[in-house]
Formats: structure tokens, C-alpha cells, sequence
């Protein structure tokens, strides 16, 4: 390919370009299911990140100007509102498959989000990642800001599989989203933890944890659900009893397993709580979000579990580098009470749903539970037809409706 003449010219040009990409304003879809709002675009892609962050930009050292430091994709974020400001912290993977995590900002939470100069510079503890991700960040009552994430290793039990790997919990701290204080990780007496979250208040004096136990790396095995752990410290932390609260069942949409998504939010009914659930298909894994409250005296017990998916994989959400996937770890509630849901779709990009407290709330409380068989799904049904033939028939009488031609 021959040298482009006017390399500062071809600059202007990326930088032009992303800006209009950063300063699109996003637009509700027109649907809206009563539960929640989607918008047209994703709040984050890889194409956000900072294109100095891409590209060398000194034409001596890159003069055909080309990406040699690509970003892959930019997923599942840990989410914050802070002075007013609406925070992610993005898994950001680049090119070469490492993750990290980076921090973008929105005035709005759902559009111009914008990545601070430098991605987090996460410290180490004695035993190096080789990769992190899925933060979730949480407020203690402890007066810190915890961020806890996955830090995979390479299984060294298999040498020579170089496919074997070990999930644990990474745990660290920081007062300013910048500078982070590396804690060491969470012991458990599970063979490996992914989606570990910590509970935002002390519970008779000790910081609470929910876990998600596995035998594998990427199977659940023996293990699985969402469990419940207590611990003294958070600079040693340990969960030496977990016991599953939200466990994996038969036909449902977490079958095969399921995993806490963000911190959960306290209401007055109780504490609010946003999970995947992973079921199977012949096309692979499908990954959706589902809601479930748990006692406020109690957090370890569920009080209100609707059934099914909440928010499922929509259009081009379905495709990406691991398809039929919704995730989240991040959601923000802002002094309006209004709720912004961050989740990633098919491990690429990052999308924002919008609702209330309120609505929320009555989604979680008033939802039926999964009767687990197709008759009680039936019964649920036509119970709800019954409640409706009435105002329906009212509806047509008035003339507010055409008539369905029941
Ligand atoms: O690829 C789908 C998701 O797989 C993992 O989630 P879980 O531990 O529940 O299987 C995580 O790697 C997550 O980041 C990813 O989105």
C-alpha cells in the first residue's frame, strides 16, 4: 500500500469521525415494554476508546498510520454516579484478547460517554493476572469504594492444556475511581469464583458476599447459584461458608447456571437484585438477565422471584464474539430514582436500559413466579385472559378499542 502524503490529514480524519460516533445522541426505541426503555445505539463500543489509545501518532514511528494496538470490544461495566456524573468502568479488551478495565463518563448515562485519558492501572498481587474483568463496584458503608472482578489464571495443575484455566475473585479498593489499592483475593472453599459481589452494608458486623461457586472454568459442575458468604475483613477476605440463595433449576432460564449481576439496590420492599441466568440450546449458551428481591432483614433469603428472562438478547445484540448474551454488572440510580441498566450484548459492546425505582419495584414484587411446568404456565394465563375479558369487553363497548373479534 503506497504512503498516504497527508498522514496529518488522515489524523484529522479518525478524530473527526469518533467525534460524531461520542457526541451521537442515543434514541429511545420506539417499543417499550412498560418494564424498561431501549435505545437505537449502544452506549459504548470499541470505537470509543480513545484513538490515541489505538494508534501511534507520531508519523515517524507509524507513517502508514495504521492500528497496530486495536481495541476488540468494550462489555460488561461496573457502573457508578458520582457528583452527578455517570461512571462505567468498561471491560475494555483489546486486540490481543487481555482485558482491562477503563472508565468512561456521561453527562446523561445513556449517550456521549466519553473514556477518561488512561485506562485503570490496576496493581498485582504476588500471583499476576493474566486477565480481569466484569467489575462490580460498590459503595461500602465502610467508606470505601470496592471494586470486585474476575482475575483468570492459567491452570497449572494441566500444563499442557494451554485451554485450562482458574477463575477467582480479585478484590481492590480506591476512594477516587484512580487510585486503586490491590487487596488479596477472596479465599473460598469453591474450586473456582466468577460474579462475586459485595453486599453495599455490614450485616451483623461482618462485610457480606455473594458468591457464585464452580468446579470449572466454564461449567458450574456440583457447584453453582448464587450463594451467600460472610467475612470480618475485606483486606483478607474469606467466604468459609456459602450457601446458595438463588440456586439453578430445571427448564428455567438458569438451568445451567447464573451469576449476581451489579450490587444490589435497597428499596423499601426489600433488596433489589439484577442476575444472568444461562440456559442451553442446541446454537450454544444463551445468556439473559433476569430480577429477584430478597428480604431486607434478611438479604440471604429471596422474597419475590418473577419468572423468566427480564431483558433478553434484541436484534443485533444476539451477535457479537459470543452470541446470545446479556450481561451486567453495572446499573446507576440516580436523586431522580430513574435507573439506568448497563449491560453488555454477545461479550462486544455495552447498552444502556433505562426505568424507574418504582418500576422496577412493581416488576419484581408483581410478576408471577415460574409455576415449572406448562399446565401452571396455562393456569397463569388464562387467569390473566379472565381478569382482562371484562375491561376488554368495556374497552370495545366505549369504542376506545377496535374490536379483536374475540
Ligand atoms: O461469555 C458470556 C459470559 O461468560 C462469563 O459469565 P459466567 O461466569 O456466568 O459464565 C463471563 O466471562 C462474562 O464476562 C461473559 O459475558
Amino acid at each position: 500500500m503506497a504512503k498516504d502524503n497527508n498522514f496529518n490529514m488522515q489524523i484529522s480524519r479518525l478524530f473527526h469521525e469518533q467525534e460524531m460516533l461520542l457526541s451521537r445522541k442515543n434514541e429511545p426505541l420506539g417499543y417499550a415494554n412498560g418494564i424498561y426503555q431501549r435505545y437505537r445505539y449502544p452506549a459504548i463500543t470499541a470505537g470509543h476508546t480513545p484513538v490515541f489509545w489505538r494508534y501511534a501518532l507520531d508519523e515517524a514511528e507509524n507513517p502508514f498510520l495504521m492500528e497496530r494496538q486495536g481495541i476488540n470490544a468494550t462489555f460488561n461495566a461496573g457502573a457508578m454516579y458520582l457528583d452527578g456524573r455517570y461512571l462505567v468502568m468498561a471491560r475494555v479488551e483489546g486486540n490481543d484478547r487481555k482485558s482491562f478495565f477503563a472508565i468512561a463518563e456521561s453527562p446523561n448515562g445513556i449517550d456521549n460517554f466519553r473514556f477518561w485519558k488512561y485506562p485503570v492501572r490496576l496493581p498485582e498481587t504476588d500471583d499476576p493476572d493474566t486477565n480481569v474483568y466484569d467489575m462490580r463496584l460498590c459503595p461500602h458503608e465502610d467508606g470505601w469504594i470496592y471494586g470486585l472482578f474476575c482475575t483468570e489464571r492459567k491452570d497449572k495443575s494441566k500444563p499442557h492444556d494451554t485451554t485450562a484455566a482458574v477463575a477467582q475473585c480479585g478484590i481492590a479498593r480506591t476512594r477516587d475511581l484512580i487510585h486503586w489499592e490491590r487487596l488479596p483475593d477472596l479465599i473460598s472453599h469453591s474450586g473456582q469464583q466468577r460474579n462475586v459481589v459485595l453486599h453495599p452494608e455490614f450485616v451483623d458486623g461482618r462485610y457480606a458476599l455473594y458468591t457464585r461457586p464452580q468446579d470449572g472454568f466454564i461449567e458450574v459442575g456440583s457447584g453453582g447459584g448464587i450463594g451467600w458468604g460472610l467475612t470480618d475483613s475485606m483486606e483478607r477476605a474469606e467466604a468459609s461458608n456459602e450457601t446458595i440463595m438463588d440456586g439453578k433449576v430445571y427448564h428455567t432460564i438458569k438451568e445451567v447456571k447464573n451469576g449476581l449481576g451489579p450490587a444490589p439496590i435497597k428499596t423499601e420492599k426489600g433488596w433489589l437484585h439484577l442476575a444472568h441466568g444461562v440456559r442451553n440450546t442446541a446454537s450454544g449458551l444463551r445468556y439473559v438477565l433476569y430480577v429477584f428481591m430478597a428480604s431486607l432483614a434478611e438479604p440471604w433469603k429471596t422474597t419475590h422471584r418473577p419468572a423468566g428472562h427480564f431483558l433478553a438478547p434484541a436484534g443485533d445484540e444476539y451477535i457479537g464474539d459470543v452470541g446470545n448474551v446479556v450481561f451486567s454488572n453495572g446499573w446507576i440510580i440516580n436523586e431522580r430514582q430513574e435507573v439506568f441498566i448497563y449491560y453488555g450484548s454477545s461479550d462486544t459492546r455495552l447498552h444502556v436500559a433505562t426505568t424507574s425505582l418504582e418500576r422496577l419495584v412493581d416488576y419484581a414484587v408483581n410478576s408471577p413466579e415460574d409455576g415449572l411446568r406448562s399446565v401452571a404456565s396455562v393456569e397463569q394465563r388464562i387467569a390473566l385472559i379472565d381478569r382482562n375479558l371484562p375491561i376488554l369487553e368495556k374497552l370495545i363497548a366505549d369504542g376506545q378499542i377496535p374490536n379483536p373479534a374475540l
